[in-house]
């Protein structure tokens, strides 16, 4: 009401942002009005989506201003580069970032207001940029805010995917997959690079041939694609620093085969070009999970392939072949194994293409390249069958034999002290290629350990996560290499993630601390802990957190049709759909407060804290029981929100379409977050991050960097239940001793029952966790459901203490100064990189 309008005036005269823009509208509005005119025949009468289109291409001259001027600096300077190779980029929305990173919000929300619109409406009418599917390609994003905030010269390299993450529906409760054809109007924040492209080879066959009196290996592919580069600015946020995400489109060779257009053959003709488009045309939309097509082995080397190209390009036009100068120039962050490929392209280019001496080669190789896992998910870890890889890359697979002989022969050397016949199995186990395990007719190139071998650090994404790498997945390496292994816990952009999807508690915050320097000094958020206790500040803290719901609110009623109560704790989990990630665990402690709800007297009832629960995100298209898990969602949802008895207390929406955008309107309307993963199972998680800057308190497992978020907020101040990672391998052998919660089995048996219909359907659902005997529950969802329970009650008693619970937010937000990702960054570039700050004069 209206407080809320007052914390919205603040936020209005308080924009906290570089440059407050003194300089009238004027020119702004005429560029607007006349790049609609000019680049869209339009004259008057737009509509929000054409203002969008007017503002986004006037704005990108000035993001190609500071582009251009950051590109000459770095020029000029020549310094060390980082390259952040990443399959995937989940950049989301660019208008409202790009207009606050360059501090010309102020201008442009004038200009729009001029000419009658409102700059949220308009920025809402630009698609995601969706090129990613979860946690690690929104990571990605985030780091390229950082770098270019911390001016450290640095790009990304990926794919300009034609359809990214599908669009889900839902129809009739269960999920559908669209395609994401996000390009039609085409993309204003990106400049096509008509002189920057190269070939990209696959298949053929490889010789030894006396070229110039040297023996060479020439590889000659039986196709070959081009990679075609567009560059995406990337706006730093208070410095003029525009830093670049470089992304490749697979394009056809030969435009045309005339020849056999000529001939009448039209087939044949388009036929090269639908298979080079076919490499770029789609993202794998899993999560965590290996998808063992060829193609996708295909799109790993074609952007691999083209960066590292692109890259020795721009060396050798200052450098000349002296290689060996490379590493101090360049180095290449390999963002999980997805361009491992790197390791034997770089080779392949210095030796063959260069005609370096192998070992020099491999120095230069491994100096150049580091490599971060994200996942512990067994399956996750890709292996190439050695087939596949020799038949899309014989000389690669050459390449990945000769560097495994001369690793398992150093092993042998290293391992000399042990016994014969453990040192051969050391040896085997450490294999860059090895058998099957199912099949062991089957021979797999394992990326992860080439990954390993060929670069000079290793990094987990969160402390315990990183503890686990260590001790666990690549424990035998650890062991040889200790000192290649580092800790790089995650971090979010501040900028996107809390300054400009919610000003209301950015200007408050700027407010309290006296000045807006927390946006790009997380640290400073800290100074927010003296006013935890403050009844007045609290009192302005909640009223943004109302208006924040109050938003979210409109959003449910605009998709579900429903009005639900703006009193009730906004209760969220928002992620992909994974088991380990236990929605299921969620919707059963739902079911099981409708349960009790329904016990209640109306007078008990009116006692009880309402609820409004919201679940969102994919399911990959391939996941059976996730898309299961969201039919029960949705059954859960209907039969609760529909029932008369307790629908003012208790509500269940699935929100489809979990996205970059949708985050920003739900997070910072969240007063509970859900991060509840078996512990051990996430490697760090991001969006709790963002929940905890946004002020929202936290239910979770002792997983991933839940634990450093605890540990900087006061584990007191969050609601943490669950069995601890050390003990995840006993009670899994432990399975068949397990006795189940008496409250478990009933929900069990109203699942199997019926009580929200498609019985058959939730059958295997119920059975993979309820099946002790056979070794079910991997995630152990039954073990943690009592004290998950418990957990829920006390969220509820805390919430009664409003004051209580505005205190924890607040300290929730003063201790979320270590995950900006601007921390994250500053520790890779010290740690890893060795990149330091090169700031172009403003
Ligand atoms: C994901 C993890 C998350 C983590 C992100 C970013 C993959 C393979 N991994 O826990 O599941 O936060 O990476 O590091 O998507």
């Amino acid at each position: 009401g209206r407080s809320a309008l007052r914390v919205q005036a603040v936020a209005e005269a308080e924009r906290p942002t570089a440059a407050k823009s003194s300089a009238s509208a004027e020119p702004v509005t005429h560029d607007i009005t006349s790049k609609l005119k000019y680049l869209f025949g339009r004259n008057g009468d737009y509509t929000n989506a054409d203002a969008y289109q007017g503002t986004a291409w006037s704005v990108r001259e000035k993001l190609i201003d500071s582009f251009n001027k950051t590109h000459e600096h770095w020029k000029k300077e020549d310094p060390k580069f980082i390259y952040y190779l990443s399959a995937e980029f989940l950049m989301g929305r660019s208008l409202t970032n790009t207009v606050y990173n360059l501090g010309i919000e102020g201008e442009y929300g004038a200009a729009l207001r001029d000419l009658g619109y409102q700059m949220e409406k308009v920025a809402d009418a630009e698609r995601d940029a969706a090129l990613g599917n979860g946690g690690l390609g929104r990571l990605a994003a985030c780091f390229l805010d950082s770098m270019a905030t911390l001016d450290l010269p640095g790009w990304g390299y990926g794919i300009r995917y034609k359809y990214g993450m599908f669009k889900q529906g839902l129809k009739n409760g269960y999920q559908v997959e669209m395609p994401d054809i996000w390009l039609t109007k085409g993309n204003p924040w990106e400049v096509k690079r008509d002189d920057i492209k190269f070939e990209v080879g696959f298949g053929g066959r490889v010789e030894r041939k006396k070229v110039n009196g040297k023996e060479m290996t020439v590889w000659t592919p039986s196709e070959k694609v081009v990679a075609q580069a567009y560059d995406n600015p990337i706006p730093g946020y208070a410095t003029p620093t525009t830093s670049n995400l470089r992304l490749w489109d697979a394009v056809p060779i030969h435009e045309f085969d005339l020849g056999a257009f000529n001939a009448g053959d039209y087939d044949r003709a388009m036929l090269e070009r639908e298979r080079a488009e076919g490499i770029s045309a789609v993202l794998y939309p899993n999560d965590s999970t290996p998808e063992g097509k060829e193609l996708r082995l295909k799109q790993q080397y074609f952007f691999v392939c083209a960066s590292l190209q692109d890259v020795m390009s721009r060396f050798r036009a200052v450098h000349g072949s002296n290689w060996e100068a490379l590493p101090e120039k360049a180095c290449f962050q390999l963002n999980d194994t997805h361009p491992t490929i790197a390791v034997a392209e770089l080779m392949r280019l210095l030796v063959d293409v260069e005609g370096l001496e192998w070992d020099a080669a491999w120095t230069i190789t491994t100096k150049c390249l580091n490599y971060t896992n994200h996942t512990v998910m067994p399956e996750a870890l890709e292996k190439w069958p050695v087939k596949v890889m020799a038949k899309m890359l014989p000389r690669h697979m050459e390449i990945i034999e000769v560097i495994n002989e001369g690793w398992t022969k150093w092993l042998g050397v290293h391992l000399k002290d042990l016994k014969s016949e453990e040192r051969a199995q050391k040896i085997a186990a450490m294999s860059i290629i090895h058998a099957n395990p199912w099949n062991a007719d089957e021979m797999l190139v394992n990326m992860a350990y080439l990954a390993v071998v060929g670069s000079s650090a290793v990094n987990g994404v969160a402390a315990i996560h990183s503890n686990i790498v260590k001790d666990e997945i690549l424990n035998d390496f650890y062991q040889i290499f200790p000192s290649k292994f580092q800790n790089k816990t995650n971090g979010v952009t501040p900028r996107r993630w809390l300054a400009w999807c919610n000003p209301e508690l950015a200007a408050l915050i700027t407010e309290a601390l006296g000045s807006s320097e927390w946006i790009n000094d997380t640290e400073k958020l800290a100074g927010l802990r003296a006013f935890a206790s403050d009844p007045a500040f609290q009192a302005k803290w909640s009223a943004v957190k109302k208006a924040k719901k109050a938003k979210l609110a409109e959003l449910i009623k605009k998709i579900h049709g429903d009005d639900v109560n703006q009193n009730a704790l906004f209760d969220i989990q928002i992620k992909r759909i994974h088991e380990y990630k236990r929605q299921y665990l969620n919707v059963l402690s739902i079911i099981w407060r409708y349960k009790q709800l329904k016990k209640m007297t109306p007078e008990q009832r009116k006692a009880a804290v309402p609820r409004v629960c919201v679940i969102g995100g994919k399911a990959a298209s391939a996941y059976d029981m996730a898309k299961r898990i969201i039919r029960l969602v949705t059954a859960v949802g209907d039969v609760i929100n529909k029932d008369p008895e307790t629908k003012d207390y208790l509500r269940l929406y699935f929100l489809p379409d979990y996205n970059v955008s949708l985050a920003e309107t739900i997070i910072p309307a969240a007063e509970l977050s859900q991060h509840i993963s078996t512990a051990g199972t996430e490697a760090s998680g991001t969006s709790n991050m963002k929940f905890q800057m946004n002020g929202c308190l936290i239910i979770g497992t002792w997983d991933g960097a839940n634990i450093e978020i605890a540990e900087e907020t006061g584990v007191e101040n969050v609601f943490v239940f669950g069995v601890r990672a050390e003990e995840i391998n006993q009670l899994r052998k432990d399975r068949k001793n397990f006795k189940t919660d008496p409250r478990w089995d009933e929900l069990m048996k109203d699942i199997e029952g019926g009580m929200f219909g498609d019985k058959d359907y939730f059958k295997p659902l119920v059975d993979s966790v309820n099946n002790m005997k056979v070794g079910n529950d991997w995630f152990l969802l039954a073990n943690d459901f009592a004290g998950y329970l418990a957990a829920q009650e006390e969220v509820d008693a805390t919430y009664k203490d409003q004051s209580e619970w505005l205190r924890r937010s607040i300290m929730y937000t003063a201790g979320s100064g270590k995950f900006s990702s601007d921390r994250t960054i500053r520790e890779y570039a010290e740690d890893i990189w060795h990149v330091k700050p090169a700031r172009p004069s403003a």
